[in-house]
Protein backbone atom coordinates (compact mmCIF):
# COMPACT_ATOMS: atom_id res chain seq x y z
CA UNK A 1 0.00 0.00 0.00
CA UNK A 2 1.26 3.27 -0.99
CA UNK A 3 2.39 5.36 1.97
CA UNK A 4 0.42 8.74 1.81
CA UNK A 5 2.57 11.73 2.40
CA UNK A 6 1.62 14.93 3.79
CA UNK A 7 2.73 18.15 3.20
CA UNK A 8 3.15 21.05 5.31
CA UNK A 9 2.64 23.32 2.38
CA UNK A 10 3.98 24.44 -1.40
CA UNK A 11 7.50 25.11 -0.46
CA UNK A 12 7.59 21.66 0.85
CA UNK A 13 5.88 19.65 -1.64
CA UNK A 14 7.59 21.56 -4.28
CA UNK A 15 11.11 22.10 -3.02
CA UNK A 16 12.19 20.48 -6.06
CA UNK A 17 11.47 23.57 -8.32
CA UNK A 18 11.51 26.36 -5.63
CA UNK A 19 15.26 28.40 -4.66
CA UNK A 20 15.36 26.65 -1.32
CA UNK A 21 17.87 24.85 0.32
CA UNK A 22 18.07 21.41 2.35
CA UNK A 23 18.98 24.25 5.66
CA UNK A 24 16.22 26.69 4.52
CA UNK A 25 13.73 27.18 7.16
CA UNK A 26 10.41 27.05 5.73
CA UNK A 27 8.20 29.69 7.32
CA UNK A 28 4.38 27.86 6.09
CA UNK A 29 0.74 27.64 7.35
CA UNK A 30 0.12 24.68 5.10
CA UNK A 31 -1.12 26.82 1.97
CA UNK A 32 -1.56 25.52 -1.00
CA UNK A 33 -3.37 21.78 -2.24
CA UNK A 34 -6.65 24.50 -3.34
CA UNK A 35 -9.42 22.34 -4.52
CA UNK A 36 -9.89 22.48 -8.37
CA UNK A 37 -13.66 22.56 -8.80
CA UNK A 38 -15.45 21.47 -12.09
CA UNK A 39 -18.79 23.53 -12.26
CA UNK A 40 -21.48 21.62 -12.84
CA UNK A 41 -24.44 24.05 -13.44
CA UNK A 42 -23.18 26.65 -15.38
CA UNK A 43 -22.12 25.12 -18.82
CA UNK A 44 -25.36 24.00 -18.70
CA UNK A 45 -27.19 27.55 -18.08
CA UNK A 46 -25.54 29.15 -20.52
CA UNK A 47 -25.79 26.25 -22.55
CA UNK A 48 -21.96 25.76 -23.89
CA UNK A 49 -20.30 22.58 -24.72
CA UNK A 50 -17.38 23.73 -22.25
CA UNK A 51 -15.38 21.85 -19.05
CA UNK A 52 -14.84 25.43 -16.37
CA UNK A 53 -12.65 24.30 -14.00
CA UNK A 54 -12.08 27.04 -10.47
CA UNK A 55 -9.17 26.92 -8.70
CA UNK A 56 -10.39 27.78 -5.19
CA UNK A 57 -7.25 29.76 -3.97
CA UNK A 58 -10.07 31.26 -1.26
CA UNK A 59 -9.07 28.05 0.66
CA UNK A 60 -5.54 29.56 1.47
CA UNK A 61 -4.98 30.33 5.57
CA UNK A 62 -5.31 33.53 5.04
CA UNK A 63 -8.11 33.31 2.03
CA UNK A 64 -6.38 34.82 -0.65
CA UNK A 65 -3.74 33.07 -3.20
CA UNK A 66 -1.69 35.70 -1.62
CA UNK A 67 -0.63 33.00 0.53
CA UNK A 68 1.19 30.98 -1.75
CA UNK A 69 3.88 33.84 -2.75
CA UNK A 70 4.22 34.99 0.70
CA UNK A 71 5.19 31.79 2.46
CA UNK A 72 8.35 32.19 0.10
CA UNK A 73 9.02 35.48 0.23
CA UNK A 74 8.92 35.57 3.68
CA UNK A 75 10.65 32.38 4.02
CA UNK A 76 13.61 34.20 1.91
CA UNK A 77 13.26 37.59 3.37
CA UNK A 78 14.14 35.28 7.14
CA UNK A 79 16.87 33.58 5.45
CA UNK A 80 18.77 36.52 4.42
CA UNK A 81 18.18 38.10 7.84
CA UNK A 82 15.08 40.49 7.48
CA UNK A 83 13.74 41.60 10.59
CA UNK A 84 10.74 43.74 8.71
CA UNK A 85 8.65 43.11 5.71
CA UNK A 86 6.34 45.76 4.22
CA UNK A 87 3.78 46.30 1.38
CA UNK A 88 1.48 48.47 -0.45
CA UNK A 89 -2.06 46.49 -0.36
CA UNK A 90 -5.67 46.53 -1.71
CA UNK A 91 -5.74 44.60 1.33
CA UNK A 92 -4.99 40.59 0.51
CA UNK A 93 -1.82 40.72 0.73
CA UNK A 94 -1.44 42.45 3.69
CA UNK A 95 -3.35 40.11 4.75
CA UNK A 96 -0.78 37.74 4.05
CA UNK A 97 2.34 39.21 4.70
CA UNK A 98 0.51 40.27 8.44
CA UNK A 99 0.37 36.30 8.89
CA UNK A 100 3.76 34.94 7.56
CA UNK A 101 5.45 37.69 9.66
CA UNK A 102 3.75 36.71 12.71
CA UNK A 103 4.84 33.22 11.47
CA UNK A 104 8.22 34.18 11.38
CA UNK A 105 8.42 36.50 14.50
CA UNK A 106 9.09 39.34 12.30
CA UNK A 107 7.34 43.28 12.20
CA UNK A 108 5.29 43.58 9.27
CA UNK A 109 4.21 47.28 7.96
CA UNK A 110 1.29 47.68 5.85
CA UNK A 111 -0.07 50.73 3.60
CA UNK A 112 -2.92 50.51 2.34
CA UNK A 113 -5.88 52.81 0.81
CA UNK A 114 -7.86 54.58 3.74
CA UNK A 115 -11.74 53.21 2.80
CA UNK A 116 -10.67 51.50 0.14
CA UNK A 117 -10.10 47.76 1.22
CA UNK A 118 -13.14 45.26 2.18
CA UNK A 119 -14.00 44.85 5.81
CA UNK A 120 -12.50 41.13 6.27
CA UNK A 121 -9.33 42.08 5.09
CA UNK A 122 -8.73 44.80 7.47
CA UNK A 123 -10.03 42.35 10.28
CA UNK A 124 -7.40 39.97 9.53
CA UNK A 125 -4.52 42.47 9.20
CA UNK A 126 -5.63 43.92 12.85
CA UNK A 127 -5.83 40.79 14.55
CA UNK A 128 -2.53 39.51 12.96
CA UNK A 129 -1.36 42.78 14.62
CA UNK A 130 0.33 44.25 11.48
CA UNK A 131 1.87 48.04 11.34
CA UNK A 132 -1.02 49.56 9.30
CA UNK A 133 -0.44 52.86 7.52
CA UNK A 134 -3.25 54.10 6.04
CA UNK A 135 -3.02 56.46 3.50
CA UNK A 136 -4.89 59.06 1.65
CA UNK A 137 -4.46 57.38 -1.67
CA UNK A 138 -4.65 54.73 -3.75
CA UNK A 139 -2.67 51.36 -3.99
CA UNK A 140 -0.32 52.98 -6.61
CA UNK A 141 0.58 55.80 -4.84
CA UNK A 142 0.98 53.03 -1.66
CA UNK A 143 3.14 51.25 -3.76
CA UNK A 144 5.25 54.09 -4.84
CA UNK A 145 5.58 54.87 -1.61
CA UNK A 146 6.75 51.66 -0.38
CA UNK A 147 9.68 51.31 -3.01
CA UNK A 148 10.84 54.75 -1.79
CA UNK A 149 10.90 54.04 1.72
CA UNK A 150 12.52 50.58 1.01
CA UNK A 151 15.74 52.33 -0.26
CA UNK A 152 15.76 54.32 3.43
CA UNK A 153 14.80 51.85 6.18
CA UNK A 154 15.49 48.03 6.72
CA UNK A 155 12.67 46.21 4.88
CA UNK A 156 12.17 43.72 2.76
CA UNK A 157 9.16 44.28 0.06
CA UNK A 158 6.70 41.49 -0.09
CA UNK A 159 4.88 42.80 -2.61
CA UNK A 160 5.03 41.16 -5.83
CA UNK A 161 7.67 42.94 -7.22
CA UNK A 162 9.78 40.75 -4.91
CA UNK A 163 10.74 37.57 -7.29
CA UNK A 164 10.21 35.00 -4.40
CA UNK A 165 6.03 35.72 -4.31
CA UNK A 166 5.66 34.91 -8.23
CA UNK A 167 8.22 31.66 -7.91
CA UNK A 168 5.89 30.71 -4.63
CA UNK A 169 2.89 31.50 -6.54
CA UNK A 170 3.91 29.56 -9.56
CA UNK A 171 3.19 26.32 -7.51
CA UNK A 172 -0.62 27.02 -8.44
CA UNK A 173 -0.19 26.17 -12.51
CA UNK A 174 2.24 22.59 -11.18
CA UNK A 175 -1.19 21.91 -9.02
CA UNK A 176 -3.57 22.07 -12.19
CA UNK A 177 -1.29 19.71 -14.38
CA UNK A 178 -0.71 17.78 -11.34
CA UNK A 179 -3.86 17.30 -11.31
CA UNK A 180 -6.12 17.25 -14.70
CA UNK A 181 -2.49 15.42 -16.56
CA UNK A 182 -2.23 18.37 -18.71
CA UNK A 183 -2.72 21.98 -18.75
CA UNK A 184 -5.94 23.21 -19.63
CA UNK A 185 -6.81 24.88 -23.08
CA UNK A 186 -7.38 28.33 -21.47
CA UNK A 187 -6.38 29.76 -17.85
CA UNK A 188 -8.43 32.75 -16.81
CA UNK A 189 -7.78 35.32 -14.43
CA UNK A 190 -8.20 38.69 -12.61
CA UNK A 191 -5.36 40.86 -13.48
CA UNK A 192 -4.59 44.06 -11.23
CA UNK A 193 -0.22 44.22 -10.92
CA UNK A 194 -0.31 41.21 -12.98
CA UNK A 195 1.84 39.31 -10.89
CA UNK A 196 -0.25 36.24 -10.68
CA UNK A 197 -0.75 35.60 -14.34
CA UNK A 198 2.95 36.06 -14.97
CA UNK A 199 3.30 33.57 -12.10
CA UNK A 200 1.04 31.03 -13.52
CA UNK A 201 2.81 31.49 -17.09
CA UNK A 202 6.09 30.21 -15.47
CA UNK A 203 4.67 27.29 -13.93
CA UNK A 204 2.94 26.03 -17.12
CA UNK A 205 6.44 27.29 -18.88
CA UNK A 206 8.24 24.84 -16.56
CA UNK A 207 6.23 21.98 -16.44
CA UNK A 208 6.05 22.29 -20.09
CA UNK A 209 9.70 22.34 -20.86
CA UNK A 210 10.03 19.37 -18.35
CA UNK A 211 7.85 17.62 -20.35
CA UNK A 212 5.37 16.99 -17.47
CA UNK A 213 2.90 19.12 -19.89
CA UNK A 214 2.04 18.13 -23.21
CA UNK A 215 0.95 21.83 -24.13
CA UNK A 216 0.23 25.60 -22.61
CA UNK A 217 -2.83 27.16 -22.02
CA UNK A 218 -3.71 30.50 -23.75
CA UNK A 219 -3.62 33.19 -20.98
CA UNK A 220 -6.78 35.61 -20.32
CA UNK A 221 -6.33 38.28 -18.06
CA UNK A 222 -9.53 40.10 -17.37
CA UNK A 223 -9.56 43.67 -15.53
CA UNK A 224 -12.39 45.51 -14.20
CA UNK A 225 -14.07 48.09 -16.97
CA UNK A 226 -12.66 51.52 -14.51
CA UNK A 227 -9.48 49.92 -13.60
CA UNK A 228 -8.35 48.37 -16.83
CA UNK A 229 -4.58 49.71 -18.13
CA UNK A 230 -3.65 46.79 -19.67
CA UNK A 231 -6.93 47.20 -22.11
CA UNK A 232 -6.50 51.10 -22.43
CA UNK A 233 -2.93 49.83 -23.27
CA UNK A 234 -1.44 52.76 -20.74
CA UNK A 235 -1.70 53.39 -16.91
CA UNK A 236 -4.89 54.72 -15.35
CA UNK A 237 -4.26 57.13 -12.68
CA UNK A 238 -8.00 57.21 -11.27
CA UNK A 239 -8.91 53.40 -11.49
CA UNK A 240 -12.25 52.68 -9.98
CA UNK A 241 -14.60 49.40 -9.24
CA UNK A 242 -16.30 47.54 -6.55
CA UNK A 243 -13.85 44.51 -6.83
CA UNK A 244 -11.51 47.00 -4.63
CA UNK A 245 -8.74 43.93 -4.64
CA UNK A 246 -8.00 45.20 -8.23
CA UNK A 247 -8.55 48.79 -8.16
CA UNK A 248 -4.88 49.28 -9.91
CA UNK A 249 -4.02 51.33 -12.64
CA UNK A 250 -0.36 50.98 -12.68
CA UNK A 251 0.53 47.19 -12.93
CA UNK A 252 3.66 46.66 -11.58
CA UNK A 253 4.21 43.37 -13.89
CA UNK A 254 3.35 45.63 -16.66
CA UNK A 255 6.01 44.48 -19.31
CA UNK A 256 5.91 40.65 -18.09
CA UNK A 257 2.33 40.48 -18.53
CA UNK A 258 2.41 41.56 -21.58
CA UNK A 259 5.47 39.10 -22.70
CA UNK A 260 2.87 36.41 -21.03
CA UNK A 261 0.20 37.46 -23.44
CA UNK A 262 2.49 37.60 -26.65
CA UNK A 263 3.72 34.09 -25.85
CA UNK A 264 0.61 32.17 -24.66
CA UNK A 265 -1.18 34.19 -27.57
CA UNK A 266 -3.31 35.19 -25.29
CA UNK A 267 -5.63 38.57 -24.33
CA UNK A 268 -6.25 40.87 -22.06
CA UNK A 269 -10.15 42.03 -22.06
CA UNK A 270 -12.16 44.35 -19.18
CA UNK A 271 -15.66 43.13 -17.63
CA UNK A 272 -18.04 46.04 -16.10
CA UNK A 273 -18.58 45.73 -12.41
CA UNK A 274 -22.17 44.48 -12.95
CA UNK A 275 -20.98 41.56 -15.11
CA UNK A 276 -18.10 40.87 -12.05
CA UNK A 277 -21.46 40.97 -9.52
CA UNK A 278 -23.14 38.96 -11.52
CA UNK A 279 -20.73 36.15 -12.21
CA UNK A 280 -19.82 36.29 -8.06
CA UNK A 281 -23.72 35.72 -7.42
CA UNK A 282 -23.79 33.00 -10.37
CA UNK A 283 -20.94 30.80 -8.65
CA UNK A 284 -22.63 31.24 -5.32
CA UNK A 285 -26.17 30.24 -6.36
CA UNK A 286 -25.44 27.69 -8.74
CA UNK A 287 -22.23 26.14 -8.00
CA UNK A 288 -22.00 26.84 -3.89
CA UNK A 289 -18.78 28.51 -4.17
CA UNK A 290 -18.43 31.97 -2.52
CA UNK A 291 -15.78 34.18 -3.92
CA UNK A 292 -15.10 37.75 -3.45
CA UNK A 293 -15.74 40.05 -6.53
CA UNK A 294 -12.21 40.39 -7.70
CA UNK A 295 -12.07 36.68 -8.50
CA UNK A 296 -15.45 36.56 -10.33
CA UNK A 297 -13.57 39.01 -13.31
CA UNK A 298 -11.90 35.69 -14.46
CA UNK A 299 -15.74 33.81 -14.66
CA UNK A 300 -17.20 37.05 -15.66
CA UNK A 301 -14.63 37.20 -18.68
CA UNK A 302 -14.86 33.53 -19.63
CA UNK A 303 -18.82 33.97 -20.12
CA UNK A 304 -18.30 37.07 -22.36
CA UNK A 305 -15.74 35.23 -24.39
CA UNK A 306 -17.40 32.22 -24.87
CA UNK A 307 -20.66 34.33 -25.85
CA UNK A 308 -18.54 36.16 -28.31
CA UNK A 309 -17.18 32.81 -29.74
CA UNK A 310 -13.48 33.98 -28.61
CA UNK A 311 -13.24 31.04 -26.33
CA UNK A 312 -14.38 28.12 -28.51
CA UNK A 313 -16.35 24.90 -27.19
CA UNK A 314 -15.09 21.36 -26.55
CA UNK A 315 -12.13 22.99 -24.56
CA UNK A 316 -11.14 23.24 -21.06
CA UNK A 317 -11.09 26.33 -18.98
CA UNK A 318 -9.64 27.06 -15.72
CA UNK A 319 -10.36 30.21 -13.89
CA UNK A 320 -8.71 31.03 -10.93
CA UNK A 321 -10.78 31.98 -8.06
CA UNK A 322 -8.45 34.44 -6.15
CA UNK A 323 -10.22 35.40 -3.01
CA UNK A 324 -12.94 33.98 -0.68
CA UNK A 325 -16.14 35.43 -0.50
CA UNK A 326 -16.00 36.43 3.64
CA UNK A 327 -13.49 38.72 2.72
CA UNK A 328 -16.07 41.07 1.38
CA UNK A 329 -19.45 40.39 3.13
CA UNK A 330 -20.51 44.35 2.76
CA UNK A 331 -20.81 43.74 -1.05
CA UNK A 332 -22.42 40.14 -1.01
CA UNK A 333 -24.84 41.89 1.56
CA UNK A 334 -25.80 45.33 -0.42
CA UNK A 335 -26.02 42.86 -3.43
CA UNK A 336 -29.03 40.51 -1.53
CA UNK A 337 -30.97 43.56 -0.47
CA UNK A 338 -34.00 42.19 -2.18
CA UNK A 339 -33.35 38.84 -0.70
CA UNK A 340 -32.77 40.07 2.86
CA UNK A 341 -34.38 37.45 5.70
CA UNK A 342 -37.38 38.81 7.25
CA UNK A 343 -38.55 38.17 10.77
CA UNK A 344 -41.45 36.30 12.43
CA UNK A 345 -42.57 35.27 15.83
CA UNK A 346 -40.24 32.36 17.57
CA UNK A 347 -43.27 29.85 17.24
CA UNK A 348 -44.04 26.63 15.44
CA UNK A 349 -46.75 27.97 13.03
CA UNK A 350 -45.17 30.91 11.95
CA UNK A 351 -42.38 28.89 11.36
CA UNK A 352 -44.64 26.37 9.10
CA UNK A 353 -46.08 28.99 7.41
CA UNK A 354 -42.77 30.88 6.43
CA UNK A 355 -41.85 27.26 5.09
CA UNK A 356 -44.82 26.26 3.30
CA UNK A 357 -44.95 30.05 1.72
CA UNK A 358 -41.71 28.98 -0.20
CA UNK A 359 -42.75 26.17 -1.15
C1 LIG B 1 -8.59 38.73 -4.82
O1 LIG B 1 -3.56 42.63 -2.13
O2 LIG B 1 -2.70 43.64 -5.29
O3 LIG B 1 -2.73 40.66 -10.86
O4 LIG B 1 -2.45 44.38 -2.74
O5 LIG B 1 -6.47 40.43 -4.04
O6 LIG B 1 -1.33 39.41 -9.21
O7 LIG B 1 -2.07 41.75 -8.72
C2 LIG B 1 -4.37 42.08 -4.72
C3 LIG B 1 -4.57 41.53 -5.96
C4 LIG B 1 -6.80 39.37 -7.95
C5 LIG B 1 -4.83 40.63 -8.68
N1 LIG B 1 -7.68 38.92 -7.05
O8 LIG B 1 -3.66 39.86 -8.71
C6 LIG B 1 -3.11 43.37 -3.01
C7 LIG B 1 -3.36 43.06 -4.42
C8 LIG B 1 -7.58 39.28 -5.76
C9 LIG B 1 -6.55 40.11 -5.34
C10 LIG B 1 -5.76 40.19 -7.60
C11 LIG B 1 -5.63 40.60 -6.29
P1 LIG B 1 -2.36 40.43 -9.43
Amino acid sequence: MAIQTRYTGLIERYQDRLPVTASTKFISLGEGNTPLIKLQHIPRLIGKEVEIYVKYEGLNPTGSFKDRGMTLAVTKAVEAGSQAIICASTGNTSASAAAYAVRAGIRAFVLIPEGKIALGKLAQTLMYGAEIIQINGNFDQGMALVKEVANHAPVTIVNSINPFRIEGQKTAAFEIVDELGDAPDYHCLPVGNAGNITAYWKGYSEYYADKIANKQPIMCGYQAAGSAPFVKGSMVDNPETVATAIRIGHPQSWDLAWNVQEQSKGWFDKCSDAQILAAQKMLSQYEGIFCEPASATSLAGVLQDLSHGKIKEGTKIVCTLTGNGLKDPDTAITQCKSTHPVTIEANLDAVKKAILDQM
